[in-house]
């Protein structure tokens, strides 16, 4: 295959890892834990594998030789940056332990264990995709692992393969179903022990021992090098505003750690959205206002970024989606036996007064994407709901008015964007690169520890990679009972942007004069090779949390 000749540089990149990790490693136990919430619901669902401690990788003068081992290894999930080096970092670690040892991938995601759709995974398969962006190794996809038809199932294949571990690398909800798959196979005595990674390019799988999810660092750099390029062609012209959505969820991480790297003129943070109950209109009045203020400088020009959840932390849009979920769910059938042309009319018909009247306010083609396919947890795919568009389009409309009042003389022409795929499946940063691999490594050192129901953690990640402390994190110590398809389910706490956290703090103290003045930064692409200080940062978000 063809290679470009920054695909061949990389390749020979060797990822740094915290230096206990590569001589010989003895555990460490910290303190015994309890989930975050709901300690006796949650402790009664995982008797064998609640209130483990938290455990740190030391170095050990001792060498002790492992017998060989078979792990399987399954991404879950949406692409994150740096899933390919996870693999590597776990393949180099079980080999480390026993060059017999051997790694076996289960195909676009955890659908291959169900169907026993795998390949083993050599150490050419590996070298091909070291330090490379994608999850086509092995593949992804959103099957969720939760029954335990599935987890029998999946046991087969284990036991044909004589797998003794599996690593799972998703997000919240895959290293939830990992966590009750680890309890399963411990209480059936099935002999397979189950380590989760954390992967999202949305921000939102962090905790105190967890301090980012990997992906995001990569995502947020690409997002952040196009996001400065359009800032200093509008800043070129002075004819545009540029309405960006960006992805991530309901977490406004990535739109957070953007306007950190970029300092647009207005950036939206849903969780404010949500926690000063503000309305569509007012969101749309606070960037009016700003574009109004810039072009009494002359500046009919700017940037607004735009979490992708936005609309579902409107409390208004809320209750609308809410009522639209339960509707559609129940009549789906009818629904689509209605004729395109008269489907809004039907829904609107059958909303109650309050939400009729939102529903008939919005955009058509908003109002369309809220009465789309639902994702496989029956939510509104929120990345199909073009905000930027809707926010655009009544940010025009409130100019207009304000201009008839005399408030406004500015002139003012919008273009839209959304970035989300773009990032996805970036070349790792050196951050990612290092990250990734040092997970993997750690996932390798917790299953020769004959550690289940834990994930692989990395942290201290401000300093450089030798510093870093690599260990594991129990994963019911990250869960609380939360009501999901109508019943009370264990699973991952999400971490939203925190109001009173130090990276919304800083933007809060900045954000009006990055709204006035043009106080763009242009953060360029990621550089691979080169200063430290260019090529090894971590996030803003990361700095300003660990108070660097
Ligand atoms: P994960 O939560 O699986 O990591 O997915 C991240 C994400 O990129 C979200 O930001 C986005 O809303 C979603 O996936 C898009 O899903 P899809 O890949 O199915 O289009």
């Amino acid at each position: 295959m063809k290679k470009s000749a920054l695909q061949i540089a990389r390749a020979a990149y060797k990822p740094k890892m915290p230096k206990a990790l590569y001589g010989s490693v003895k555990v460490e136990d910290g303190a015994v834990t309890q989930s975050v919430a709901d300690q006796e619901e949650v402790k009664k669902l995982f008797p064998h594998t609640y209130g483990m401690p938290i455990l740190k990788f030391v170095e050990s003068s001792e060498h002790v030789s492992l017998p060989a081992i078979n792990v399987g290894v399954i991404l879950s999930g949406g692409q994150a940056p740096g899933g390919h080096n996870v693999i590597a970092g776990l393949f180099d670690g079980i080999k480390n332990m026993n060059v017999s040892s051997r790694l076996f991938g289960f195909l676009m995601g955890p659908g291959g264990l169900v169907d026993h759709d795998y390949k083993e995974l050599t150490a050419d398969i590996i070298d091909e995709y070291r330090n490379t962006g994608g999850f086509d190794i092995i593949g992804s996809g959103r099957t969720k692992l939760e029954s335990t038809e599935q987890f029998d199932k999946g046991l087969e294949i284990l036991k044909k393969l004589d797998i003794k571990a599996l690593v799972i690398i998703g997000g919240d909800d895959s290293n939830t179903n990992a966590c009750v798959l680890a309890e399963y196979y411990k209480e059936i005595n099935a002999g397979v022990q189950v380590i989760g990674c954390p992967k999202t390019i949305d921000g939102d799988l962090k905790n105190e021992m967890i301090e980012t999810s990997f992906g995001f660092d990569t995502a947020c750099k690409v997002y952040a090098e196009v996001i400065g390029n359009i800032q200093r062609d509008c800043n070129s012209a002075r004819k545009y505003w540029h309405f960006i959505k960006l992805m991530g969820r309901s977490a406004s991480h990535i739109a957070l750690e953007c306007a950190l790297q970029v300092q647009p003129n207005v950036c939206i943070i849903s969780e404010e959205v949500e926690a000063k109950e503000l309305s569509l209109d007012d969101v749309v009045s606070e960037i009016a206002d700003v574009v109004a203020k810039r072009a009494e400088n002359g500046n009919n020009f700017g940037t607004v970024l735009i979490p992708e959840g936005l609309i579902e932390f409107i409390p208004a849009m809320k209750g609308l989606i809410a009522e639209l979920n339960d509707f559609l769910a129940h009549h789906q059938r009818e629904f689509n036996a209605v004729p395109k042309e008269d489907q809004l009319a039907y829904v609107q018909k059958n909303l109650s007064t309050a939400n009729a009247k939102i529903f008939a306010s919005l955009p058509s083609g908003v109002a369309r994407q809220l009465t789309l396919d639902r994702d496989p947890h029956g939510n509104v795919q929120v990345s199909l709901i073009e905000t930027e568009k809707l926010l655009a389009e009544m940010v025009g409309s409130k100019l207009e008015e304000m201009k008839a009042a005399g408030k406004y003389k500015g002139k003012f022409a919008a273009q839209e964007h959304f970035f989300g795929y773009e990032g996805r499946c970036a070349t790792p940063s050196n951050y990612d690169s290092d990250y990734c691999y040092s997970l993997g490594y750690t996932a390798a050192a917790l299953i020769a520890a004959g550690k289940t129901g834990y994930m692989s953690s990395v942290r201290n990640t401000t300093a450089p990679a030798s510093e870093w402390i690599a260990g594991g994190v129990p994963v019911t110590m990250m869960m609380n009972m939360e009501r999901r398809h109508g019943k009370m389910k264990p699973v991952i706490q999400k971490a939203l942007v925190e109001l009173d956290g130090a990276p919304f703090k800083y933007f809060a103290a900045n954000r009006g004069d990055w709204a006035i003045g043009t106080e763009f930064i242009y953060p360029g692409p990621i550089q691979f090779f080169g200063p430290t200080e260019v090529c090894d940062q971590p996030t803003v978000t990361l700095k300003l949390e660990q108070g660097r």
